[in-house]
């Protein structure tokens, strides 16, 4: 397959064209279907917008040779200035390290982006390995140019404090985006928009999302500005007020919930040159700052009927340009959750009542995939939702059989009795090759007190019957949640040793209290004393708590993860988006190419790490970065036990991007 190594320009636009933008950082293996969902909608409408995947052009641009060289001119030029001094400040001797670190890993990436796409190269486990180690080495490089931030596909983030506005203006005014001069050319390529919407869908987009608002109306102030997606939904959501109208300052409009109807009024009245606020006050899901200071219009909460969804449409994209072999879309036939019910989930906007669970016709649904699949030559689709009831997972099953549709996918399920023997196996001819399940819990007990409605028989009875069908299955589970003994979580641990021959993939993670589930909710309920949040925290996406009573100590833990160790040391388990990790693209194809065992046993040792010989630190070092790097970790954990606790309020702890610059002063 040829590789353009050049990032794609946009193509001529006319005038008062309206664009959606996928910010930086998200998975690049695939193209998320939120925008595509709402260009089909729009385009049936006879509204034309059109999508710009910045996420996957972007790195493009960071894979650029001249990218790269202004980097390593940097590092090599501040490792200079740092090591002419005779003494550096806590501060500058965490970037030291990271800069000596960093140095010798620069080099031409691009090879990786090759492997990548290339089908005889990325199933082969050792290139695909060195592969993915070369992109993780780039972002310890960006980790250095751009310090004190780190990026990674699923993450961006300051490396202690959360996004609030004056990290979020340092980050802007500092130019720390690693995007500045690709976003500068590819908004010159825009024309002379009128409307921009930016879809932020993942808390790893904040700071590129906000950057992107800036430059956008730096360079376009008559622009119409609009967020939209789940984490903007959820910041608004969950944050109070002040720091709500603040959003406003970057943005003319935030659409909350989903964003058909929405833009389906918004952008015809835009071309109108409405200015009428009472008109755009009537548009569902539509926030927009009041004449009051402080005050907000709103339109009426509305839920998308799934009736009038269109085929999602990924025109505008350049499908071969993800970071994957073979191409694969995304195609949500449903949204929201039939159950509703676990204590822990807040998946989407579950928990604002208005996001009932819908499904699009099976009939529609598959005339989708076929629609998609002759337009884009695809076989592989993974639909993505929250979940699939049974009778429609069935009924989608059937159904692609009779149409004689030949295609692979894979999807989240539910454990439910209707899943028999024979029915699985209807899946597996339809093509289903992988399925997740929410696991939770090995213990009956936590599985109640989860409201999960399930038990472990079921547990075990359902994945033999999938397993035995053909198809993978990846058990997500996690400890700790609210209430739950060392023992039961020991349980969960056993239960996915005892069913390990037919257990594909599993993570077994920490419970992370989310916004808007039941349990922060009524956290008392589940013996939780106090959620506080840190103060810098202003966007409330990391709740933190404190429980009633600590049951268990620090041994159990020990136990508990020397187990974890043991059984992960019987699999190839990794991070987003890598092969290893549950429901990402890589993984299903190499479950498609290599069998649903594939993960079930350790891989090989990654290749040596490859050292380029231009990439020599350009300077004998001055300072030991092993002690800079020692310093750090003795601050940061000092500060950090500091930091998180609650203050006399109970409710805050003092823990910001303030903060933490008036902490590293006082050393
Ligand atoms: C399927 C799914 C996945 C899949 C695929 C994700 C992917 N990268 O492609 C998998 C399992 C891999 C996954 C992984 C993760 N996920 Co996920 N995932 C979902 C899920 C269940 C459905 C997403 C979907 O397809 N929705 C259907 C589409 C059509 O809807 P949509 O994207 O919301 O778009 C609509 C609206 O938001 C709106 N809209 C969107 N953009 C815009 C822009 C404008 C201008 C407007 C007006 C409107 C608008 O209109 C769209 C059409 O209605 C959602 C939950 C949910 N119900 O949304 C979580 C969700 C998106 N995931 C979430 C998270 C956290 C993750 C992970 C970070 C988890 C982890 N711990 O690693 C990873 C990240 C992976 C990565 N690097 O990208 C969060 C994101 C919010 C947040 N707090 O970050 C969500 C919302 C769940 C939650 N906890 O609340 N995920
Ligand atoms: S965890 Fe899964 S089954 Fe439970 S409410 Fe959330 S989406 Fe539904």
């Amino acid at each position: 397959m040829k590789i353009h190594p050049q990032i794609n320009s946009a193509r001529t636009n006319p005038a008062n064209s309206s664009f959606l933008i996928f910010p930086p950082f998200a998975d690049p293996t695939w193209a998320y279907v939120g925008l595509p969902a709402l260009k089909g909608f729009l385009a049936r409408r006879g509204i034309d917008v059109s999508i710009r995947d910045y996420n996957i052009e972007g790195l493009y641009f960071l894979l650029a040779g001249k990218t790269m060289a202004d980097w390593r001119q940097r590092l090599t030029s501040r490792l200079q200035a740092l090591n002419r001094r005779q003494k550096l400040t806590l501060y500058e001797q965490m970037e030291y390290w990271r800069i000596a670190e960093a140095l010798p890993l620069c080099r031409d990436f691009f090879d990786c982006l090759a492997i990548m796409r290339d089908p005889a190269q990325f199933y082969n486990q050792k290139n695909y390995l060195r592969a993915r180690d070369g992109f993780e080495d780039l972002f310890q490089v960006l980790a250095a140019v751009y310090f004190p931030f780190r990026f990674s596909f699923n993450r961006a983030d300051h490396l202690l404090a959360p996004w609030d506005f004056k990290l979020l203006a340092y980050y802007i005014a500092e130019q720390r985006s690693p995007f500045d001069r690709f976003y500068r050319q590819q908004l010159a390529d825009l024309g002379e928009p009128r409307f921009i919407g930016l879809s932020l869908t993942f808390v790893s987009q904040i700071p590129e999302t906000f950057y992107l608002c800036r430059l956008i109306k730096e360079l376009f102030p008559a622009c119409f500005v609009m967020l939209g997606g789940p984490c903007i939904d959820q910041i608004v959501r969950n944050s109070d007020q002040k720091t709500v109208s603040r959003i406003f300052d970057y943005a003319d409009a935030v659409g909350l919930q989903e964003g058909e109807n929405t833009l389906e009024q918004l952008l015809p009245l835009l071309n109108s040159q409405c200015e009428d606020l009472e008109r755009f006050a009537a548009i569902p899901n539509l926030m927009m700052k009041g004449t009051v200071p402080g005050s907000f219009v709103h339109g009426p909460a509305l839920t998308f009927d799934l009736n009038e969804a269109a085929t999602p449409d990924y025109a505008d994209l350049e499908l071969d340009r993800y970071l994957a072999p073979e191409r694969l879309l995304l195609y949500s036939p449903t949204r929201g959750c039939y159950w509703n019910k676990c204590s822990f989930c807040s998946y989407g906007f579950n928990q604002s009542g208005r996001h009932a669970y819908r499904e699009i016709p099976v009939a529609r649904a598959v005339a989708d995939l076929q629609a998609m699949q002759r337009e884009f030559g695809v076989v592989n689709f993974y639909l993505s939702a929250d979940v699939l009831a049974p009778t429609y997972a069935l009924a989608l099953a059937e159904r692609i059989i009779a149409e004689g549709l030949d295609l692979r996918w894979s999807t989240d399920l539910r454990i439910e009795t209707s899943y028999t023997p024979e029915r699985c196996r209807l899946l597996y001819q339809s093509g289903l090759r992988a399925v997740a399940f929410g696991i939770e819990s090995g213990s009956d007990r936590v599985l109640r007190l989860m409201n999960k409605g399930i038990d472990t028989a079921l547990i075990r009875k359902i994945n033999r019957n999938f397993h035995q069908a053909g198809i993978s299955t990846s058990w997500m589970t996690f400890l700790n949640h609210p209430g739950e003994t060392g023992q039961e979580a020991g349980e969960t641990l056993a239960l996915i040793d005892q069913q390990g021959s037919m257990v594909d993939q599993f993570i077994a993670g920490e419970f992370n209290l989310t916004p808007g589930s039941l349990i922060s909710c009524h956290p008392e309920q589940y013996g939780i004393e106090a959620v506080y949040h840190t103060k810098g925290d202003v966007f409330r996406l990391f709740p933190l708590f404190n429980m009633a009573e600590n049951s268990d100590g620090q041994e159990d833990e020990d136990a508990l993860d020397e187990k974890i160790d043991k059984l992960s040391r019987r699999y190839h388990l990794d991070h987003y988006p890598w092969a290893g990790s549950i429901s990402t693209h890589h993984s299903f194809l190499y479950l498609v190419h290599s069998g649903p065992r594939v993960f079930a046993k350790p891989w090989p040792a990654p290749a040596k790490k490859h050292r380029h010989k231009d990439s020599l630190l350009p300077v004998k070092l001055k300072f030991s970065p092993a002690d800079c790097r020692r310093r750090e970790d003795v601050f940061m954990e000092r500060y950090l036990a500091e930091a998180l606790q609650p203050g006399e309020n109970g409710l805050t702890a003092p823990l910001s991007f303030d903060h933490f610059q008036k902490a590293l002063q006082r050393r």
